[in-house]
Order: C-alpha cells, then structure tokens, then sequence
C-alpha cells in the first residue's frame, strides 16, 4: 500500500510539473526566484535530468508503469517498500550518473591523445593540453594553482594522475566530499572582496541582480552558523 500511495504521489506531483523543460544543472535550485521550494528539484534528483524530460512526455499510465519499474530497481530488498536507504542510495546514483556521462564524453573528446597507455591523465600532461606555452601571465598562473588544488583534491590514489572516476570529482566538487575544502574555496574566494577570510552580506550582495529580500534570504539559509558572515567551517 505505502509503495502505491508513493507511486500515485509522485505521478500526481510530476504531471504538475513536466509541461515545461527543466534548466541545465544547477548548484542550487532547490528553492525558486521567489524563494518558494521548488518541486523540479526534487524530481530531478530523483529521476536525473534526461529521465525527467522523458517523463515529461509521457501520459499518467505510462508513467505509472514506468515508475512501478523504477520503483523495482530502488527496492533492492525486494520488500515492496522504497526505505529511506534506499532512497538515499538511488538518489546519489541519480545524482552520478549523468555528471559521469557527461565527464565521460568530456574526456573522449579532450583528453584522449595525451591519456597514458593506463588510462590515466598525468597532471604535466593536463597542463600541456590546456595551457600551451610557457610564458605565463599572472591571471593563467592564478588560474593553474586552482586547478592544481583541484587535481590533488581529486587524485584519490595520490599518483599525480587523474583516472576516469577521478575526473568526475575533478569536474563535479559538489558531489564529493573529498572535494569540499576546494570546492568552498572556489565558491568564496571571488566573493570575499576584502580578503578577509569570510564572506559579509555586502560582499554576497554586491552584483546579484535578484531582488534584496531573496538575496538575504539566500545569505540566511548559507549562514548555518547564524554569525552574519559566510565563511568555511571545519
Ligand atoms: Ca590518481
Ligand atoms: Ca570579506
Ligand atoms: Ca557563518
């Protein structure tokens, strides 16, 4: 019964939303412009961007049928119940899945004349490919040591190489823990104007278009700490 009522659920809520496309990845897009939760969101990190459009064009009962079959892939206990773990799980391979497709294509189509006969990327090699030359200005130096942060957080095994799987963190910070320090390193340093070490209000406001009160409702929400500041927290 409770799978039921979760299928008749989620079909009711997708045939609300899936009349119009969904926008690229975003980092944050679980709240809309107006600061209302936004639905999308959630179907996207359960169903995965492309399965999402496809569902949007299909009628109620095709949806029914092909969520009762994706119902059957999550509950891998076999129990006739999605848990909560269950739930989790799948919602971290939704939310791989397709960023390695696309890191996958990514690779293919830049790297592959200068991966090793290992299959492996050489941090030399990624240099060469995307900064040829040797005479660097200050702004491709700057950019090199965050990239060069970006590749060690990345290179799991430690060889100075970046496998396939590593290139996926490479590419996609937000989804794995090891990259988190770099990953808010990134986010905050072009916002920190001052160079303090942390963001104010002023400094998260200054050049976002988005109306006042959404702004500092967004700065509220990253404020976890409720210090008035946005700053990195072990
Ligand atoms: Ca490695
Ligand atoms: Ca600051
Ligand atoms: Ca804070």
């Amino acid at each position: 019964m409770a799978l039921l009522r979760f299928l008749f659920l989620l079909v009711i809520s997708t045939s609300t939303c899936f009349g119009h496309s969904m926008p690229g990845r975003k980092e944050d897009g679980h709240y809309d412009k107006d600061g209302k939760h936004n639905d999308e969101y959630d179907h996207e990190s359960f169903l995965g961007h492309n399965g999402q459009e496809e569902f949007g064009d299909l009628d109620n009962q095709e949806r029914v049928f092909r969520l009762a079959k994706l119902v059957d892939k999550i509950d891998k206990n076999d129990d006739n119940n999605v848990s909560r773990s269950e739930l989790t799980a799948w919602v971290k391979y939704i939310s791989l899945k397709e960023p390695s497709e696309i890191a996958k294509k990514h690779w293919a189509d830049n790297y592959i004349t200068v991966i090793d006969a290992d299959g492996l990327l050489s941090w030399e090699n990624y240099i060469k490919l995307s900064f040829p030359g040797t005479n660097y200005d200050e702004k491709v130096l700057a950019r090199i040591k965050k990239y060069r942060k970006r590749f060690e957080a990345a290179d799991e095994n430690k060889d100075d190489k970046l496998s396939l799987d590593e290139y996926v963190a490479y590419q996609y910070m937000d989804l794995f823990p090891r990259m988190r320090d770099v990953f808010v390193d990134e986010v905050l340093e072009p916002l920190d104007l001052d160079k303090d070490g942390a963001v104010s209000l002023e400094e998260f406001r200054k050049g976002d278009k988005k109306p006042r009160a959404l702004t500092e409702r967004e700065f509220e929400v990253r404020d976890l700490n409720k210090n008035k500041v946005l700053e990195k927290v072990s």
